[in-house]
């Protein structure tokens, strides 16, 4: 499909979607959001492809939700964009396959929540992260006081969204908002790396384990447990779970089929 403001690339088992809207540092408007939505179905309906990277064209990751398109809403249309915005991050943080957020540059306001809706972050040494909505008269919309709580704890969340101060990729590391910091000609060769390595993995049991991680931080221990159980049980009905201990056993080479 052809999109105006996403390139969407399918590399062997791995999709790199890029926002390209580099005139307005990759501003998330409507527009923008509904063609994520559907690359996201693109992405999920794609049976070979078992991992996504999200990155940004330019100097931006994402630099927020598009100021010029909000400045003139009334709560109606806030409401509307909010759930918009909502329904996508919540679309790609319960794909059944892992993504990564490869921050190259800005991740401001509604880009730090896409990266959050993301299962890892890797950023670029040119990567700066924070919620500045208060300073526009707003709060985070698409997740961030709910998302940057449970990443980095609640006192540094309130410290980040009060404040509307915005932290470089060393800081994020510190607090825990990314996994690694390389330099800006590594970020993708790095998120490629790491995409590969995990989808040379058998891709159901990666998706059941994301599932089970999510789900999971959401319920009481107990039910968490049994939630992993459950679905523990649900790989002994895949072909990949026999052909990956026969190749255990009789050492020869794993070859999964997401069957
Ligand atoms: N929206 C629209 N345009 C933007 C933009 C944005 N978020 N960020 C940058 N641009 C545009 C600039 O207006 C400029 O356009 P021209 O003037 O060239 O036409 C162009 O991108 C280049 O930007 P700058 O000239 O400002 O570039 P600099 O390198 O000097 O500065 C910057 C980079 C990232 C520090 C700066 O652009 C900046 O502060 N941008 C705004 C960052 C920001 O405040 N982001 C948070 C946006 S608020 C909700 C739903 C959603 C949300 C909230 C509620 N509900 C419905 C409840 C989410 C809110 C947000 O994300």
């Amino acid at each position: 499909m052809e999109y105006k403001n996403i390139v969407l690339q399918m590399e062997d088992k791995v999709a790199v979607l890029t926002i390209s809207r580099p005139k307005a540092l990759n501003a998330l408007n409507s527009e923008t959001l509904k063609e994520l939505d559907l690359a996201i179905d693109e992405i999920a309906n794609d049976d070979k492809i078992y991992a996504v990277i999200i990155t940004g064209a330019g100097k931006a990751f994402v630099a927020g939700a598009d100021i010029t398109e909000m400045k003139d809403l009334d709560v109606m249309g806030g409401r509307r964009f909010g759930n918009l915005g909502n329904k996508v991050f919540r679309k790609l943080e319960t794909l059944e396959k892992p993504v990564i957020a490869a921050v190259n540059g800005f991740a401001l306001g509604g880009g730090c929540e896409l990266s959050m809706a993301c299962d890892i972050r890797i950023a670029s040494v040119k990567a700066k992260f924070g919620q500045p909505e208060v300073g526009l008269g707003i709060t985070p919309g698409f997740g961030g006081t709910q998302r940057l709580s449970r990443l980095v704890g609640l006192g540094m969340a309130k410290e980040l969204i009060y404040t509307a101060k915005i932290i470089n990729a060393e800081e994020a590391l510190r607090i825990g908002l990314v996994n690694k910091v390389v330099a800006l000609e590594d970020l993708l060769v790095e998120a490629k790396a790491l995409a590969n390595t995990i989808a040379g993995q058998a891709p159901i049991a990666v998706s059941l384990c994301k599932a089970a991680i999510n789900k999971g931080m959401q319920l009481d221990i107990d039910s968490a447990l049994s939630y992993e159980s459950e679905i523990f049980g649900e790989c002994f009905s895949t072909e990949d779970q026999s052909s990956g201990m026969t190749a255990f056993i009789e050492k020869t080479e794993k070859c999964f089929k997401n069957k």
